[in-house]
């Protein structure tokens, strides 16, 4: 028996801990901890609701913007404005969300990702005159490695030309992600934390000049898309086929869908969206979202469980540092009483299996470049295939809602705020599924619960014991190398956690973290 401590796991958002038991090199039992707690939901009780859009941005710098999507959704229902928001404020919600996850989705490739699978070192072998190459060259000559080392060494498989060019995406990615930063600025005032998607609608207006900065970057992230993106995806799946059959996970897939194609329907798990609500399991089968099965269980999570598992419109976070059996900050939020894994994953696969004929043909042509399987697509490069097809239908899509603005017209609806009132948004971030439950009392926040992407993938075991998605995905895994367990990573960063999002203080003082371990 050996046991691989890997605390912090680098190249994610947060605090993360994988441990796992080894048996003969094969994992048998893998423990994921969130070792970081941030009260914002108990922030907001006794607050002026319209405060929630403003304060769940600050739970995360990465995905602000789908926080704001979900509060207002939130928001909306909560008002009783959901059916009546203009075309104009729906257009530009989705602009905004739209252009946040492509940004997202192209960091987490590039500058998450790819150095897993990407040697840096070899640019050392480069005699073009690419300058980004050749100032990377000269960083590693003078022996300046960060932030490409401490990593885990004896996996790097891409033939030198491809490393060499991966690493000018490295750099090139950079400026094209600043370039999804600035056009979520052009609709949304700012970014980190947008103001301009508020119940309602939002605050920010259509203009040609607006529309003309936002499209000719969008045109620039395309063509990266098209012609780098998703060519370095495939070429990395190539070489590393054999992670179609690694990090598998608990093969049950949820999404709430994005992108409203109309507001009129006010159940969001019945609303049109580009991307589609649903379940999807290793069967294919569609399932509808019933959100009244969700419940988040907290028996091995940091915190007071007299309730038991509880729908998180009634939820309850009451910390227990220390508490018996507990290790992780995170809750456990299951589906039926199941584990299930969300992300662009979820909402690719759904989309899929809902008959969507851009997404087949998208999905299809990968499958069939690889001779694969739909089965496939539960793994570690099922999930960066799907991530990357996601963020070309987004992009795609995108230039038919600019055209659809109409410059003059509403872009939101007055409300008042009840006296007393509830409401849900449901919407899927960039790492999948996100929920936010409000209860207004006397015009205040009486309760505000999220449920948040990472909760559901880095879940510990419930109140049965299952183990929660990525607990599930590392084990059973070999590992060749246990001073060098890449697959552990490499299977982690294929679902993209973000820690803050996940537990949204630090770990209470004297707690032991236990042993370090740089990757
Ligand atoms: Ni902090 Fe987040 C996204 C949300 S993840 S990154 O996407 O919601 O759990
Ligand atoms: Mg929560």
């Amino acid at each position: 028996m050996g046991k691989i401590i890997i605390d912090p796991v680098t190249r994610i958002e947060g605090h993360l801990k994988i441990e796992a038991v080894t048996e003969n090199g094969v994992v048998k039992e893998t423990r994921s901890t969130g070792s970081l707690f941030r009260g914002i939901e108990l922030i907001l009780r006794g607050r002026d609701p319209r405060d929630a859009q403003r304060y769940v941005q600050r739970i995360c710098g990465v995905c602000p913007t789908s926080h704001s999507m979900a509060a207002t959704l939130n928001l909306d229902s909560a008002f009783g404005v959901d059916g009546k928001i203009p075309d104009n404020g729906r257009l530009l919600r989705n602009l905004i969300l739209g252009a946040a996850h492509l940004a997202d989705h192209i960091l987490h490739f590039y500058h998450l990702c790819a150095l897993d699978y990407v040697d840096v070192t070899k640019v050392v072998k480069y005699e073009g005159n690419n300058s980004a190459l050749n100032s990377v060259k000269a960083f590693i000559q003078r022996g300046e490695l960060g932030p490409f080392v401490p990593r885990y060494e004896g996996d790097y498989r891409l033939p030198d030309e491809i490393d060499q060019q991966a690493v000018a995406h490295y750099v090139q990615a950079l400026e094209i992600r600043r370039k999804g930063q600035e056009m979520l600025s052009i609709f949304g005032g700012k970014m980190p934390h947008n103001c301009a998607i508020m119940p309602g609608g939002v605050t920010e207006v259509p203009t040609v000049d607006k529309i003309a900065s936002f499209l000719w970057r969008l045109n620039e992230i395309r063509d990266f898309i098209d012609n780098v993106y998703i060519p370095d995806v495939l070429a990395v799946a190539g070489v590393y086929s054999d992670y179609f059959e690694i990090g598998q996970g608990c093969g049950n897939l949820l999404s709430y869908g994005s992108f409203d194609l109309e507001t009129s329907e006010t159940d969001l798990t019945k609303r049109q969206r580009l991307l589609k609500q649903g379940t999807v399991s290793t069967d294919l089968k569609l399932g509808e979202v019933d959100t009244s099965k969700i419940t988040e269980a907290v028996k091995h999570s940091w915190y007071d469980d007299s309730t038991g598992g509880l729908h998180p419109s009634h939820g309850d976070t009451r910390p227990q540092p220390g508490k018996e059996g507990a290790y992780s900050w995170l809750k456990s939020p299951r589906y039926g009483g199941k584990v299930y894994e969300v992300g662009p994953l979820a909402r690719v696969a759904v989309t899929y299996v809902a008959g969507n004929p851009t997404v087949k043909t998208l999905v299809d042509s990968v499958l069939s470049h690889f001779n694969a399987p739909p089965a496939a697509l539960f793994s570690v490069l099922g999930r960066h295939a799907a991530r990357a097809l996601y963020t070309k239908l987004v992009a795609d899509t995108m230039p038919e809602w600019l055209l659809q603005l109409k410059p003059g017209e509403p872009v939101y609806v007055d409300y008042e705020i009840p006296d007393e009132s509830t409401g849900m948004g449901l919407v899927d971030a960039a790492r999948g599924a996100l929920g936010h439950w409000v209860e207004i009392k006397d015009q205040k926040i009486a309760n505000y619960q999220c449920v948040v992407p990472s909760t559901w993938n880095f879940s510990p075991r419930d109140n049965d014991g299952q183990p929660g998605p990525v607990e599930q995905a590392i084990t059973g895994t070999k590992i060749k190398d246990e001073s060098n367990p890449v697959e552990i990573v490499r299977i982690v960063r294929s679902m993209d956690p973000c820690i803050a999002c996940a537990v949204h203080l630090v770990t209470p003082k004297g707690r032991d973290l236990g042993e370090f371990r740089i990757c």
